[in-house]
């Protein structure tokens, strides 16, 4: 890894959707090579992948796997849009000495109130309600009591980082007892740790699942922990569609395994199986977590302030884990 404080232009692959702040957000001194999507990358000349040292992955519907780096041998960093970034090689990055940066902590209570709205949407039955209102039933019947309710819940969370506690305070202020799991205890945390998913699922009736994807998250959410959950069972989930085992818990939901669920996130995205949408014991949002103007400005923001930083021969601001900061 190497910086570059020369007055020698820096070129740059924009990789994924057009986005004004990451467009306009460099000086001369960077050339941008905007390529959409993987097919448009097939387009790459020989001369511009040779020279291309930076990446910004403008959002998670590009992959920017082993074989896409490697068609860049000089490449530094990958600044990559999003909290999560299961769709960066970071270990393939980081055994060819290639920084990869993630956008954390500016979308964190954004992402937290969609949890928040989303576990009061499903238990007190929102979309059903608007429904109903909407459809001129109010005027003949008052709306039915919700079976579901936040004052006779206690809250487990998947996944206790900093979204995780973001919601653990929301929850806090509403007087819910919270517990957790995550594979290690959080340190100056009250809230219970449970070691054993299980476990807290058969102590708990509502999960809010907040865990990074990837190989050791996938399907975590499966048959057994739904059963464990039980017939009041409600299930959040604002993190990746691939943490859920969704036909089990499709199956769940049809035979009353769990009550309830509210999803932001599926495992094919942008499918959502009809069953899904076929069913009033759900709130399907179209993974909306971080999606305000003012969030996912400072989301782009903080991609371009990477590269910025990084090219300026210093160590970047939001490095991921498996490339952590270096002095550089
Ligand atoms: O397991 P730990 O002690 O590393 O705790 C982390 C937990 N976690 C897991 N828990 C159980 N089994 C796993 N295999 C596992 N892998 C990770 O998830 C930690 O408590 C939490 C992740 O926290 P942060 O790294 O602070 O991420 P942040 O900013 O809260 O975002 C979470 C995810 C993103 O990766 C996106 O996929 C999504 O939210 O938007």
């Amino acid at each position: 890894m190497s910086g570059n404080i020369s007055s020698e232009k820096i070129d740059l692959l924009i990789y994924g959707p057009n986005k004004p702040i990451v467009d306009k957000g460099f000086s001369d001194q960077f050339v941008l090579h905007p390529f959409e999507s993987r097919a448009d990358l097939d387009r790459v000349s020989p001369a511009v992948a040779a020279k291309i040292r930076g990446a910004a992955v403008t959002y998670s519907t590009v992959r920017c796997d082993g074989a896409v780096m490697a068609m860049f041998p000089k490449l530094e960093i990958v600044a990559s849009f999003g909290v999560g970034y299961d769709h960066v090689d970071a270990n393939h990055a980081r055994e060819h000495n290639i920084v990869v940066t993630n956008t954390p902590d500016v979308l964190t209570e954004e992402v937290a109130d969609i949890a928040m709205g989303l576990l009061i949407a499903t238990v007190r039955e929102f979309i059903k309600a608007d429904r109903y209102l909407r459809s001129g039933l109010w005027t003949t019947q008052q709306y039915p009591l919700s079976v579901g309710s936040l004052r006779d819940r206690k809250v487990g969370i998947v996944g206790l980082g900093r979204i995780g506690q973001a919601v653990a305070r929301r929850l806090d202020a509403s007087l819910v007892p919270v517990v957790y799991h995550s594979r290690n205890p959080v340190a100056g945390v009250k809230h219970k740790h449970y070691p054993d998913l299980i476990e807290m699922a058969k102590a708990v009736d509502t999960l809010v699942v907040i865990v990074p994807g990837g190989p050791s998250t996938a399907k975590m959410i499966n048959a057994d922990v739904l059963k464990a959950l039980g017939p009041r069972g409600v299930v959040v989930n604002v993190a990746r569609g691939s943490v859920i085992d969704e036909e089990a818990l499709i199956a769940a939901l049809k035979s009353g395994t769990i009550l309830a669920a509210g999803l932001d996130v599926f495992a094919k995205e942008p499918a959502v199986p009809d069953e899904l949408k076929a069913m009033q014991n759900v709130v399907l949002l179209p993974h909306i977590g971080s999606a305000s103007v003012v969030t996912r400005n400072a989301m782009d923001q903080l991609v371009v302030d990477n590269l910025k930083t990084w090219f300026a021969g210093n160590a970047p601001l939001t490095p991921v884990a498996e490339t952590p900061a270096k002095g550089r």
